[in-house]
């Protein structure tokens, strides 16, 4: 029966002859000897007929399954090369940096040329082909055509007689499993998968079985490849990058795209072109489609961060934490990093091996690599636990954080005695990742702000200096004169609750500028009712975070709400989202800190920090006088609009001080940053514009230090005992005296005995170097 029906294909089809040529190259290709050991391999290449230099053979590995070995005669030795398979398909390199399609491909590329090995291949030691798994393309065979043809008798027929060459690819690198994807076949599919077919091969094109069934607008034979062959959802085409779902959304195949997303396919993967489907979908006019993929929302993940987020943790902490939790494969924690600007890191485990990968954002996504784009951190564990996709291995075995000693509440004075439970400096610090103030930059790594350019400097700056008429503020000094805010047409002018909500259409996000403690800060358009579009700064709450932190992010909006001064960073307004948002005025030149490591040669002592120092100290006034207690100076939280104007920003800490109080009391710890802190805030959770005054000595420090970490390495609890004994931050010596004895001034133990934000500006704004002022200001505009 099965010779009949063969007989009937091979009848019908007169391309099954293969050419004198074809024969010529498959001879060509018969240098594989299976499973031979070493000394068999040196044997043959040595005593084969006309053995030369370049004489080889190819043979299975006897140390790793999948890899091959190649051996070769030069200068009378036979030298041996591991092939190394990448993955499950069929690529492979013998050095790391080439990476070949198919063993034949790869073996031709060796006989063209040395690239590297001792010496090209040349003589073929005859044997067999290789096997078919290995290669990226081959010729026709009876399987494929029954295939293609929809025979399924014949195809099981041949399975059922143990049919040799299943998984044998044709000219276009394609086994029967890519034909019966592309044709729909999906009974002899079935077949296929049954009898141990590979679903996830390559052709020569890049595309797996399941990219064709996306293309060809086949629902059915997606479930089948998926459910039935567990066939990669996220396999990326080897060149283009696409996954399904891109073939799928491209061609706006909408029952395709509601099956992949149905079996968890993640919504927003991307090409080498970093297009999303949605992307692909809208520029090829499937707007149904593309409006589909936009709106759809991911399962809500089953993950909790609770379950394997650390927090901030170094990478030797990590590994340390994996091991001690049994360095077995797929174990895995999230850990926040200070490096690079700060960053959220997975860590896992392969083959003993630790490997870490950075979690980057985008938007209000998260991703790892080329990865797709993911909703949260819990998404981004969920998806990788179900798929390896690039990861060398799925995530399984979460390690979660050991619990820490519970912050004291306040007033603390117990610490004084040396308590261990002070929170260590990282959890002090109240923006993470702001880098200057990590361990990293204080031994002098600056954070990487490649979006702070050279400063653009320009005529403006210099006629808004000359120009003195701040309606709030009394008269100022020059360095303090700057045009009044204009309005922005969106907020209603009295601007005392945070009703003014922005719509979300009304934004857009653009670069990250930085990670705040809650989430990304990223520049953005907003346009206005006026149809103008106004650059702004765009502060976002991560979804991971709006449960803890929900009230105090609106808190800080509220406080914002209700001030007007070009001394703080204006907010525009809150979008509710989700996610939430807060919009404010772009500040172009970013934190002071960051500023100041990074180009310190542009900040003069005599200038530049004086001219900023009488800011911040005019912006306090005007914060003491709206009543306000900022409780988180420093100089992380100044941020530059230009060289000439600071701006004070960061309110989430700040309160507002009762009718006739004059301090405020906090109920309660938490990440307080003690370096800045005065005795009595540290001692008895009070605040004051006088313990402001204090934060404002160690920003001055920090400023005439450019950019050093207060304290250097010393922890909290230290830094209080050092205060206690009567120390001081030292003088720096880029410090002038003058300076410097201002700020033992405001770090006199006593509030009272320290000089208000008002004579602070006046000694600033006053100081005598000043005189040169205008000159200095002309000379930084033209150079
Ligand atoms: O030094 P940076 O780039 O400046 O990094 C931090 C980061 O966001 C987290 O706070 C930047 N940033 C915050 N608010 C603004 C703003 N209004 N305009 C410009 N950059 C901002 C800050």
């Amino acid at each position: 029966m099965l010779k009949h029906l063969i007989g009937k294909l091979f009848l019908r089809k007169c391309d099954f002859e293969y050419s004198k040529m074809n024969k010529e190259k498959e001879d060509n290709l018969c240098w594989f000897h299976g499973k031979i050991t070493r000394e068999a391999a040196e044997q043959i290449v040595i005593d084969v007929e006309g053995s030369c230099e370049g004489t080889f053979l190819v043979r299975e590995s006897n140390t790793a399954v999948g890899d091959y070995v190649l051996s070769v005669l030069h200068e009378g030795e036979v030298v041996h090369y591991q092939i190394r398979r990448h993955g499950e398909d069929a690529f492979f390199s013998i050095d790391e940096h080439t990476i070949i399609h198919g063993l034949e491909t790869l073996i031709e590329y060796y006989q063209e040329d040395a690239h590297g090995l001792v010496t090209k291949l040349a003589l073929v030691c005859k044997k067999d082909p290789p096997p078919h798994d290995s290669r990226r393309h081959g010729r026709t065979n009876l399987l494929h055509r029954a295939t293609k043809e929809g025979n399924y008798t014949v195809v099981s027929e041949l399975l059922k007689c143990g049919y040799r060459s299943l998984e044998a690819k044709n000219q276009d690198g394609q086994t029967a499993v890519h034909l019966a994807s592309r044709l729909g076949k999906d009974d002899i599919l079935k077949k296929l998968i049954e009898s141990g077919a590979n679903v996830n091969c390559r052709d020569t094109a890049g595309y797996t079985p399941l990219h064709y069934a996306c293309q060809s607008n086949l629902p059915n034979t997606v479930r089948v490849l998926v459910q039935v062959g567990y066939a990669n959802i996220q396999a990326r085409n080897s060149e283009t990058g696409w996954v399904p779902l891109h073939e799928a959304a491209s061609r706006g195949h909408k029952e395709v795209v509601k099956v992949l997303l149905s079996l968890n396919a993640p919504v927003n993967p991307r090409t080498v072109a970093n297009d999303t489907p949605a992307d692909l979908a809208r520029r090829n006019s499937h707007l149904e489609c593309a409006r589909m993929l936009r709106n759809y929302k991911s399962p809500p993940p089953k993950t909790h961060k609770k379950e394997w987020y650390h927090g901030t943790l170094d990478r030797n902490e990590a590994i340390a934490l994996l091991k001690e939790y049994g360095n077995r494969d797929g174990t895995f924690l999230i850990r926040y990093s200070d490096r690079n600007g700060g960053m959220y890191v997975l860590t896992t485990i392969h083959a003993e091996q630790p490997y870490h990968f950075q979690i980057k954002t985008q938007d209000t996504y998260f991703f790892i690599d080329d990865g797709p784009y993911l909703d949260s951190l819990e998404h981004v564990i969920e998806h990788y636990s179900h798929l390896s996709d690039g990861l060398p291995i799925t995530l399984q075995y979460p390690v979660p954080p050991k619990p820490k000693p519970p912050v004291p509440e306040m007033p603390p004075s117990l610490l004084l005695n040396g308590s261990s439970t002070l929170p260590s400096r990282h959890a002090l610090r109240r923006s993470p990742n702001r880098s200057p103030v990590s361990p990293a930059s204080s031994a002098g790594v600056s954070p990487s702000h490649s979006r702070r350019g050279s400063l653009t400097t320009n005529a403006n700056n210099n006629s808004q200096l000359d120009k003195n008429h701040n309606t709030e503020s009394p008269p100022v000094p020059c360095s303090l004169r700057v045009p009044p805010i204009p309005p922005i047409p969106l907020l209603p002018e009295t601007r005392s609750a945070p009703s003014d909500f922005i719509s979300r259409e009304a934004l857009v996000l653009g670069q990250v500028l930085g990670e705040g403690e809650f989430g990304s800060v990223y520049k953005g358009k907003l346009l206005t009712t006026e149809g103008k579009q106004i650059d702004v700064a765009i502060k976002t709450l991560h979804q991971e975070h709006v449960d803890a932190n929900r009230d105090e992010f609106l808190r800080e909006a509220k406080v914002m709400m209700g001030l007007c001064h070009h001394c703080i960073v204006r907010l525009i307004g809150v979008s509710k989202g989700p996610p939430l948002l807060m919009v404010q005025e772009l500040v172009p030149l970013g934190s002071m800190l960051a500023y100041l490591l990074e180009f310190p040669d542009r900040v003069n002592p005599n200038y530049e920090l004086k001219v900023w120092a009488s800011q911040i100290a005019c912006g306090m006034k005007y914060l003491e006088e709206q009543r306000f207690v900022h409780r988180d100076l420093a100089a992380r939280n100044i941020l530059l609009a230009s060289r000439h104007q600071a701006k004070i920003s960061d309110f989430g800490l700040s309160r507002a001080l009762g009718g006739g109080q004059e301090y405020y009391r906090a109920t309660r710890g938490g990440r307080w940053p003690i370096k800045w802190y005065a005795p009595e805030s540290y001692n008895f959770g009070t605040f004051s514009h006088a313990s402001d005054v204090w934060s404002f000595g160690v920003t001055l420090w920090e400023m005439f230090s450019y950019g050093k970490q207060p304290y250097g390495e010393k922890r909290g609890v230290e830094v209080i005992q050092l205060i206690e004994k009567g120390e001081r931050l030292a003088q720096t010596p880029s410090c002038p005296n003058e300076v410097y004895r201002i700020m033992e001034r405001c770090w006199a133990y006593q509030p009272k005995d320290r000089p208000t934000f008002n004579e602070l500006m006046e000694i600033f704004s006053s100081d005598p170097e000043y005189i040169n002022i205008k000159e200095l200001v002309l000379e930084s505009t033209i150079s």
